[in-house]
């Protein structure tokens, strides 16, 4: 979720994958030859790893720290093929303590050998020197490498200031030394070994990124993950600047990451694992084959949320895919089958659906196949038909059978979806009795300043820190389509505390009646009562802390809200600079006030806003209500896992992975004025 730093833009920006170019950029030759006169003079031939190091946020997204990361899990995802391709069951990762990264893994060893069609070069400097070597090499397995980001290793060699490859392979080490992309020691012998492996030892070229500095919890994310998906492989992380380590190994595979992931809730069944392998023909006449591999975990929580995560080639599709469509129908038919044959349902039961069904289910659905394509703007969705079919048909035959060995776990999961359906019945019972009544009989909350227009679709929710900036809002609000509501101090953090205690919680109360579209299963996007929630705090830690809180309930219970783009930020300035009688400008940091200042010139007054209640009703409506000119973050979930763990992370009752998430990005913080 977008939260916080006022990055929305720019972490888009970040996650956009752009295509990278062939090998070796052609740029066009200065003036146009006669016909079949091109000569190598003429087109000039941009060499692969230079075009890298002037483009560099093509290649990798961004040269940010997720690109910087992104150098990381390039070289990982090479070692993890090995490790998919049953060559390699350990993969060591080290933070070196001056700035370099160290990727080990004990496969096979990149090839060293003389390649003909390269001048005899060694595979592995053509490899490392190359772009897009790895995927003509090989080939015929599941490569993560390939996949979504898949630039391949050639291009962290070239955005490094130094890049070594020690290779143990057939009693020999072998080395290749690079700076920036140019070889200075070519592959050469250097010892003996009775190992075999790669290891590749990199420091990132400060000349290319923003910042060189490795944050342990962001790695841990996405090698906890890795290690799920490839069962028995063991990834060891460790930070030698602090001493951290992490060791993620799990022989049951993606039966424990469900489990993981249900840890803090209450499992009402045990997590099952269903796995299958396909062949279909390819080619014009059918006369190759593709293989598949389907993969599926499960298991029920006995509360309403439904986390369903898809994975191709290890990479994390976030916005779904054929894969989850299969899963989704799959998984409906199956129930309902069963529900019928076993005659579970009660007779006049409305039949189950798909939403009923996922109530509480927790899902890995991960493939891996030869040809993967990445679909939408990010590449987050996996396109290949075929795909849907196949996890449809895991789940036919493997599901079904696994219910008739597990009629308790089968009853159970029926009675949850029906309980379910009724639900959603009488919710809608509920709501169609409320439209009936006229607006005035609905009891709203007291403290709630309501907007008199009738247009849902302009209509605006200020949810406001404090009674006394509330106030503000009210005087400086359009009253005609804009409401506040005021919260008073912390609200309760509902990742701690029971459903039952946040539901008795009247500021949480007046929040779901003045939203109107309810919580949980229970949501009704359509009958809320206006178009943006918008979230207003102080901007400091408190303000930050009360912002969280809001979020967190929003995540847990409102995330139809969310994921319809509903909740925004207001971002508010911090300070206020005055000259003389009638010029007043408004600026979000301390470097903007300085600039301003001396831009202006002469006699200014600077008041420091130290909370909302210090501006007056035309600060307010001018910085931060009216549409003209304010600024709105709107929240957004880019990953439904990444969000879940970082919640569980800030506000669940575990003490120690929060506090290394914030001494991980506590410098990135702004206004940290405690
Ligand atoms: C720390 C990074 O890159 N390991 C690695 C890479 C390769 C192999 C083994 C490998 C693959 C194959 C055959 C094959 C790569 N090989 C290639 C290429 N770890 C790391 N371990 N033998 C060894 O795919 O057939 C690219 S990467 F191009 F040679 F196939």
């Amino acid at each position: 979720m977008t939260k916080e730093k006022t990055t929305t833009e720019t972490e888009a920006l970040e996650t956009e994958v752009i295509e990278p170019a062939e090998e070796g950029t052609v740029l066009p030759p200065a003036a146009e030859p006669p016909e079949g006169e091109y000569t190598s003079k003429q087109i000039r031939v941009l060499k692969g790893l230079e075009g890298v190091r002037i483009r560099p946020a093509m290649y990798i997204g961004s040269t940010g720290p997720s690109g910087l990361h992104h150098l990381v899990y390039e070289i990982v995802d090479n070692a993890i093929d090995e490790a998919v391709a049953g060559y390699c069951n350990q993969i060591k990762v080290t933070l070196l303590r001056d700035g370099g990264v160290r990727v080990e893994d004990n496969g096979r060893g990149i090839p060293v050998d003389p390649m003909e069609s390269e001048g005899g070069k060694s595979a592995l400097e053509v490899i490392m020197t190359t772009l897009h070597a790895g995927g003509k090499f090989g080939g015929g397995a599941y490569k993560v490498s390939g996949g979504l980001h898949g630039v391949g290793a050639s291009v962290v060699n070239a955005l490094s200031r130094r890049f070594e490859v020690d290779v143990h392979r057939d009693g020999k080490v072998w080395r290749l030394v690079c700076e920036r992309g140019e070889v200075v020691e070519p592959v050469h012998e250097v010892g003996k070994t009775r190992r075999h492996g790669t290891v590749v030892t990199f420091w990132p070229d400060p000349e290319i990124f923003e910042t060189t500095e490795f944050k342990f919890s962001e790695l841990e994310n996405h090698l906890r993950e890795q290690a799920f998906l490839v069962a028995g492989l063991k990834i060891v992380l460790e930070d030698e600047r602090d001493g951290e380590k992490a060791v993620f190994h799990y022989r049951g595979g993606i039966k424990e990451f469900v489990r993981h992931l249900n840890r803090n809730h209450n499992p009402l069944t045990k997590p099952l694992h269903l796995k299958k392998e396909f062949e279909l023909p390819a080619g014009e006449n059918g006369e190759r084959v593709r293989h598949y591999r389907v993969e599926i975990a499960i298991q029920y929580v006995d509360d309403y949320r439904e986390l369903i995560l898809g994975f191709a080639n290890n990479i994390h599709t976030k916005d779904g895919g054929t894969h989850l469509e299969g899963f989704k129908a799959g998984l409906t038919r199956v129930i309902n089958k069963y529900a019928q044959d076993h005659v579970l349902l009660k007779s006049g039961s409305p039949s189950l659906t798909g939403d009923d069904i996922r109530e509480g289910c927790t899902a890995i659905v991960a493939v891996w196949l030869e040809e993967p394509q990445f679909e939408g703007q990010t590449k987050g969705a996996l396109g290949n038909s075929e795909v849907k079919g196949l996890v449809q048909n895991t789940l036919t035959e493997q599901l079904t059978e696994w219910l008739e060995h597990h009629p308790g776990e089968a009853r159970k999961i029926v009675t949850k979806a029906e309980a379910a359906a009724r639900a959603r019945l009488a919710a809608r019972k509920a709501r169609e009795i409320e439209r009936k009544k006229s607006s005035l009989d609905r009891t709203l909350p007291g403290k709630l300043a309501d907007c008199s227009s009738k247009d849902r679709d302009r209509c605006e929710l200020f949810i406001v820190e404090g009674v006394s900036a509330a106030g503000t809002a009210k005087a400086g609000r359009d009253r005609n389509f804009q409401a506040i509501l005021p919260i008073r101090g912390k609200i309760i953090n509902v990742e701690k505390a029971g459903l039952s205690r946040v539901l008795n919680n009247s500021e949480i109360q007046a929040l779901i009646t003045a939203i109107g579209t309810n919580i949980d299963a229970n949501q009704d996007l359509d009958a809320r009562r206006y178009d943006k929630i918008i979230i207003l705090t102080d901007a400091d830690v408190d303000g930050a802390h009360i912002r969280t809180l809001l979020l967190t309930f929003f995540f847990r219970h409102m995330d139809k809200l969310v994921e319809a783009g509903k909740v925004y930020i207001a971002k508010n300035p911090l300070f206020r600079i005055r000259k003389g009688r009638d010029q007043r400008f408004y600026v979000f940091t301390e470097k903007e006030r300085d600039e301003k200042v001396r831009e202006l010139g002469g006699k200014v007054e600077v008041t420091r806003f130290k909370g909302l209640g210090e501006m007056d009703a035309e600060d307010l409506w001018l910085t931060t209500m009216n549409p003209e000119t304010r600024t709105l973050i709107r929240v957004k979930v880019e990953d439904k896992l990444e969000c879940e763990e970082t919640f569980e992370k800030l506000m669940g009752s575990e003490v120690e992975p929060r506090r290394k998430f914030i001494q991980d990005y506590a410098r990135e913080v702004e206004n940290l004025d405690i």
